[in-house]
């Protein structure tokens, strides 16, 4: 069982698609474990993003973070890392594949509705950025057998 950090990013919110973001990780039978609607600092945006402080997009990137509120998340399921990143599709929007969260919803790369950690490393590093440990949830679903 593994663990990820994911989250509605601002303009996911704005649009209206939480509740399609949502289905898409729940019907694939990602479980979820904990959720917060927060607006989030510069600082913890600069935290979140910090492998991409080098980046010439790095400030355009924690300002469109920070521009309202984002439902952040952690799921968890088998391979739930590259589980979501699948569900989620490519980071720029024209390789993002139809019937992808991307695919099907972001217009540009700058704009692209989701956030899905990458790695381990980063979804532990996320998780404990946005959720202290008691925030988790540990309960059994009576359909994991199935799953
Ligand atoms: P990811 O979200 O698919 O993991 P990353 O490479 O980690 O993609 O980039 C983080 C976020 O930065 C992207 O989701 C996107 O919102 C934004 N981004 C990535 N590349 C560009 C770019 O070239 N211009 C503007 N924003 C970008
Ligand atoms: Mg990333």
């Amino acid at each position: 069982m593994q663990r990820t950090f994911l989250m509605v990013k601002p303009d996911g919110v704005q649009r209206g698609l939480i509740g399609e973001i949502v289905t898409r990780f729940e019907r694939k039978g990602l479980q979820l474990v904990a959720a917060k609607f927060i607006w989030i600092n510069e600082e913890q945006a600069a935290q979140h993003y910090r492998e991409h402080r080098e980046k010439s997009f790095f400030e355009e990137l924690v300002a469109m973070v920070t521009s309202g509120p984002v439902l952040a998340m952690v799921w968890q399921g088998n391979e739930a890392i590259a589980v979501a990143r699948a569900l989620i599709g490519k980071t720029l929007f024209l390789e993002a594949g139809a019937g992808t969260i991307r695919g099907d919803f972001a217009a540009r790369t700058r704009m692209n509705v989701v956030h899905g950690a990458d790695s381990p490393e980063s979804a532990q590093r996320e998780i404990d950025l946005f959720f202290e440990p008691h925030e988790c949830v540990e309960y059994t679903r009576t359909i994991a057998p199935w799953m």
